[in-house]
């Protein structure tokens, strides 16, 4: 009866069906054996379970976050006046741009399981997802397939051909990615910023790319008609879309529920796994909406899969590795991360080249300056939905800063910080200049220094890209095996060696794709 009604739910799939099938039949309790545990419901969560249910292996996703329906309006707060929903068990909001006209835009909220974390790791913020469906919830959708030169060069012992042939085909399916309508976009007031973000981009002789995304953009042409119910252009993203976006509950997570062996348990998060009989035992804390915790579990599992994300799973497994639960594991563990040279920026445009009162919060541009020996860069022509016309183009740079960074257990404390230093992000500046300052030059224009602090240029301590610390085929073996732990698995952005040159989960989502099909097929038959 239950797999019956789950399967209902999603085929149906309305927001609302599918966010009932996403739900947990029950919670995971002390005492339960599970053939498959996975830890985080985000792209390689997501692309695990499914394939994990198609295989006939019952799966079980634990996710710190709370379910996000979007059966109603209302269920995520607004764009400009977050309150105690945009944000992870924060007394205060910690918005991106943080300021304007040089004046923090930051306000107290109370504390509660919101859906945007603003995680502090020393040098640097590190935003991510928090509910079922991770990073998808809260990301802007770009879903872009990254130079197969560039992934070669950063992967090597993947087969390139068969990533570009199968598994990027395969993600980009599964995901829903589709692209705007060009004449839309031509004539649509809602991409007047991105036209802006064009024309000032090609006058100065950089190329400028259409980026393909999952928000569907034959709904977001409805909503410019009048017709549907106003997400994008109602300038959400960053808190959540009530509609429009392809988000992981939708696709594959969907589809996952759909099979009847998935189960999800929300708010749940896994603290401590250790080697126990032929498996594992997975220790894991239940929160309540406010962060406190209500209850304490131990579930046995034959095998986990960490996915986390790049700073959850590097998290885990550094405290693991130093705490001794898991003491085989490789050296490489916490090394190699990097925030995939991530930098933001705004420039004040003349009032001849308006950017638009009306701005859809989905980019769908970019200047591609990657063959840019002195510099490679590409930067996403970004939204700024203000509500009124502020002339203001801003950008997220995706540059090839070589920096990286370690995953270090502090015994004391017992926490794991990041050695990341801001100073670090000096190389991104450096090549998001040779764009920006070579626009401002040609149109005789200025840097916006009030939106990242007073008299701050540079969004330059932050990151939306997470990469890296459990590297492919350096942590774990060349389809993420975890070295030293025969049933550990990693399927996360912790793989991806902290640069990939274009937003991420389309290449996560793809090597999760990769590496189940090797691990099904090898280790659970
Ligand atoms: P992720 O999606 O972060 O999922 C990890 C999940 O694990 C989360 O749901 C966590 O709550 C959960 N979790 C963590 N620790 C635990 C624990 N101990 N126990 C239980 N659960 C846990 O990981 N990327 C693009 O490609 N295009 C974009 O346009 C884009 N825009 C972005 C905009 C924003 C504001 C942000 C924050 C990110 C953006 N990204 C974008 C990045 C993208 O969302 C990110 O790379 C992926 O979500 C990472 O996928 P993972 O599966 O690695």
């Amino acid at each position: 009866m239950a797999a019956t009604g789950l399967a209902a739910g999603a085929i149906a799939l309305s927001s609302a069906g599918v966010a009932a099938a996403a739900s947990p039949r029950r919670a995971l309790n002390t005492g339960d054996r599970v053939p498959a545990l996975i830890i985080g419901s985000g792209y390689g969560g997501a692309v695990t379970a499914l394939r994990l249910a198609q295989a006939g292996i019952d799966a079980h996703i634990v996710e710190m976050g709370k379910e996000w329906s979007t059966a109603d309006s209302g269920v995520f707060t607004s764009t400009t006046a977050p309150d105690k929903r945009g944000f992870w068990l924060r007394n205060r909001t910690a918005q991106p741009v943080s300021h304007f006209m040089g004046v923090s835009i930051d306000k107290d909220i109370e504390k509660y399981v919101g859906i945007l974390d603003c995680e502090n790791m020393g040098g640097i913020n590190v935003y991510q997802g928090r509910g079922v469906g991770g990073g998808s919830l809260v990301n802007g959708g770009m879903a872009v397939t990254p130079r197969r030169g560039y992934f070669e060069e950063l992967l090597p012992s993947v087969d390139s051909t068969e990533m570009y042939n199968v598994f990027f085909p395969r993600a980009n399916s599964g995901l829903g990615v589709n692209n705007i309508d060009q004449a839309w976009f031509e004539s649509t007031e809602w991409y007047k910023f991105a036209r802006t973000g064009r024309k000032t981009a090609q006058r100065s002789g950089f190329k400028t790319v259409f980026v393909p995304n999952v928000y569907d953009m034959n709904y977001m042409k409805q909503e410019s008609a009048g017709a549907v119910l106003k997400s994008a252009l109602a300038g959400e993203v960053i808190f959540g879309n009530h509609a429009g976006k392809k988000s992981l509950p939708k696709t594959y997570l969907a589809e996952a529920a759909a099979t009847g062996k998935v189960t999800i348990t929300t708010l749940h998060r896994v603290t401590k796994v250790v080697p126990s009989g032929a498996g594992y035992s997975v220790e894991m804390e239940q929160i309540d909406e406010q962060g406190n915790i209500v209850a304490t579990k131990t579930v046995a599992a034959d095998k986990v899969f960490f996915a986390a994300g790049s700073i959850g799973t590097s998290k885990l497994l550094v405290a693991m590795k130093a705490q001794g639960h898991l003491p085989n594991l490789s050296g490489e563990v916490g090394q190699g991360w990097g925030n995939n040279g991530n930098v933001m920026v705004g420039r004040a445009n003349h009032l001849w080249d308006a950017t638009g009162g009306k701005q859809a919060s989905i980019p769908t541009m970019g200047i591609d300056n990657w063959d840019d020996a002195g510099g490679p860069a590409f930067a996403e022509i970004a939204p700024f939905p203000a509500g009124a016309d502020l002339f203001i183009s801003l950008y997220l740079s995706i540059t090839k800063n070589p920096e990286r960074a370690q995953f270090q257990y502090n015994a004391s404390t017992g926490k794991v910080g990041l050695s990341w230093q801001t100073s670090q992000n000096q190389p991104a500046i450096n090549m998001a200049k040779r764009i920006f300052d070579k626009i401002n030059s040609k149109e005789g224009t200025i840097y916006r220094t009030d939106m990242f602090g007073g008299y701050k240029t540079w969004g330059d301590n932050l990151t939306y890209h997470p990469l890296g610390g459990a590297i492919l085929n350096k942590a774990t073996d060349n389809h993420g095996r975890l070295h030293g732990h025969p049933g550990l698995y990693v399927m996360d952005g912790a793989l991806v060696p902290g640069n990939l040159g274009v937003n991420p989960f389309v290449t996560i989502t793809a090597l999760a794709e990769r590496n189940i099909a090797n691990i099904v097929a090898n280790d659970l038959h």
